[in-house]
């Protein structure tokens, strides 16, 4: 099933990863290309995000947006769900299965994802701090426990309830931003789970598409 309309999403103009998957609107591009929704990207920039006209669909001026007929949302969590409610492929047909994947959403964006962004925010504003040498490792023990907890409860499953979900892509494209730092080394089955999320062709066109944008590869057709 196709949406009636294309939708647009916003993206950043100009990222400081240079488009390689971590800012937001990645986990919205691999939700539409997971149930082969074609959309639209319209590019911004910083300035153009503060503006009355971006705010008019994001109250924090951010990426990502969504729009769609009527309909503006912004919180790439609430853009996924809602993708995942109008197709399927994203979320079981069973109530209680399907709640289940709701809840690991939630469990992406509310418990896992916070340990995670504090440990990036220190590191990337604190580190002048004259108490950032103490903070860091009390940060990093906090985001191990978590770490530990989501590791121990995935064991040796491929997905975290049954087969692969919205939850899955939240809870994938959330730790994915923790790649770089080595932290994930202690976990193999996080390593491996990331890497079967990676793998997935709808990740790879998103990531490319997202790409794109930063080699100049980008379609003008793709700009809403
Ligand atoms: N809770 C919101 C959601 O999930 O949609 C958070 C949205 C958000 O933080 N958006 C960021 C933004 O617009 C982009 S994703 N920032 C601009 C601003 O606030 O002025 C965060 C992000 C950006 C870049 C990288 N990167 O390049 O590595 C990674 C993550």
């Amino acid at each position: 099933m196709t949406l009636p309309m294309t939708p647009t999403i916003t993206a950043f103009e100009q990222s400081p990863d240079r488009g390689r998957g971590l800012a937001r609107d990645m986990r919205v591009r691999w939700a539409l290309e997971e149930v082969g929704q074609p959309y639209k990207v319209r590019l911004v920039s910083f300035a153009a995000m503060k503006q009355a006209a971006h705010r008019a669909l994001h109250p924090f001026g951010q990426i990502p947006t969504f729009e769609e007929g009527d309909l503006v949302l912004f919180e790439s969590g609430s853009i996924v769900f809602h993708i995942a409610q109008c197709h399927a492929g994203l979320l079981p047909v069973d109530a209680n299965a399907r709640a289940r994947a709701i809840t690991w959403m939630f469990a992406a964006v509310n418990t896992v994802e916070p340990p995670i962004l504090d440990l990036q925010t220190t590191k990337l504003l604190e580190g002048d701090k004259p108490w950032y040498a103490q903070r860091l490792p009390l940060v990093e023990d906090r985001l191990r426990v978590r770490l530990g907890e989501l590791s121990a409860r995935l064991g040796r499953a491929d997905w975290l309830d049954g087969a692969f979900s919205a939850g899955d892509l939240m809870m994938v494209a959330v730790l994915l931003r923790l790649k770089a730092s080595g932290l994930l080394d202690q976990y193999p089955n996080l390593c491996a789970y990331i890497a079967r999320g990676e793998a997935r062709p709808a990740y790879q066109q998103a990531f490319d598409a997202q790409l794109a944008v930063f080699t100049g590869k980008h379609r003008p057709a793709d700009v809403g």
